[in-house]
């Protein structure tokens, strides 16, 4: 490794996986790479099996949902993602996203002055600003889904975004007002991430739901998502948005962007 990237990587030296964790078995480590998710899913393609997590420094082609880019300068931030294969039916619980929501909210509050919130499905933010965000992609043979990667971005060390993203987002660093080290985010995420996802393959998603109803910012404000305006009233038993129109309809949205 070129020693500019050793000392741009100090802060994830010696880092080793929580021992209770089986998310993180092996880590890959990247100084650069285009996406973790494209990593991930070429590794799941050839085999690889659950719990093996791939990291970045930078991300050259870092996404999020619908296309949209995900900021991933060197140096700064998590770029994680994450092979889960257990417990996969014969389909993908769109709950496996906000389970991860929790997992990655759960776990930056242990960083953060106050508590961080989700937004319904996939934004962990802090005082309304993003700090973290989820991408899952499932992966399938036929129909039977064979793995599900969790992709996670997290702003960590950066002392200010991007300027486009000054509006919208922040980093773990600003809202503490202090430095922290990536190996200490990292293994709180991959416990959480384990924990959470066990539990919903295990015990299916009502105490998730309970915990994600718990930190969700979208419950209870006035929303325009997938082409219905209203109040967002709760989360279903399938984790999509009940949204309850001026005319007191009520309307299921399972996926879009809140606004
Ligand atoms: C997401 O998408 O929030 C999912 C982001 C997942 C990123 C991880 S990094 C590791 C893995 N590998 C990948 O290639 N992706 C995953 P979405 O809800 O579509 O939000 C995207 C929007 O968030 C953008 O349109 C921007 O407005 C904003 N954004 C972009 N970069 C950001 C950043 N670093 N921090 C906060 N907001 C950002």
């Amino acid at each position: 490794m070129e020693p500019d990237l050793v000392v741009a990587m100090d802060d994830l030296h010696g880092f080793a996986t929580p021992a209770g964790s089986r998310l993180g078995r092996p880590l890959i480590v990247k100084a650069v790479t285009g996406s973790t998710n494209d990593d991930a899913r070429s590794l799941a393609a050839a085999g690889a099996g659950h719990g093996t997590a791939v990291l970045a420094d930078q991300q050259t082609a870092g996404r999020g949902r619908l296309g949209r880019a995900w900021s991933s300068p060197a140096g700064e931030n998590l770029y994680l993602s994450v092979i889960w294969r257990a417990g996969l039916g014969e389909t993908i619980p769109p709950t496996m996203t906000l389970a991860a929501g929790v997992a990655v909210s759960e776990a930056l509050d242990r960083f953060t002055p106050s508590p961080t919130r989700v937004k319904w499905p996939n934004d962990v933010r802090h005082r309304g600003k993003k700090l973290a965000g989820v991408l899952t992609e499932a992966m399938f043979r036929g129909a039977q889904p064979t793995a599900v990667v969790l992709g996670v971005g997290v702003n960590v060390r950066g002392g200010s975004v991007a300027p486009e993203l000054a509006d919208i987002a922040t980093t773990l660093r600003a809202v503490r007002g202090s430095d922290l080290s990536r190996a200490e985010v990292l293994g709180a995420l991959l416990s959480s991430l384990d924990e959470a996802l066990s539990a919903l393959m295990n015990d299916g998603f009502a105490v998730i739901r309970a915990r994600l109803l718990a930190r969700c910012e979208t419950i209870g404000a006035r929303v325009s998502v997938g082409g219905v305006t209203g109040v967002a009233t709760d989360v279903d038993d399938d984790g999509a948005l009940l949204v309850r129109d001026d005319e007191g309809a009520v309307h299921v949205v399972r996926s879009g962007e809140v606004r």
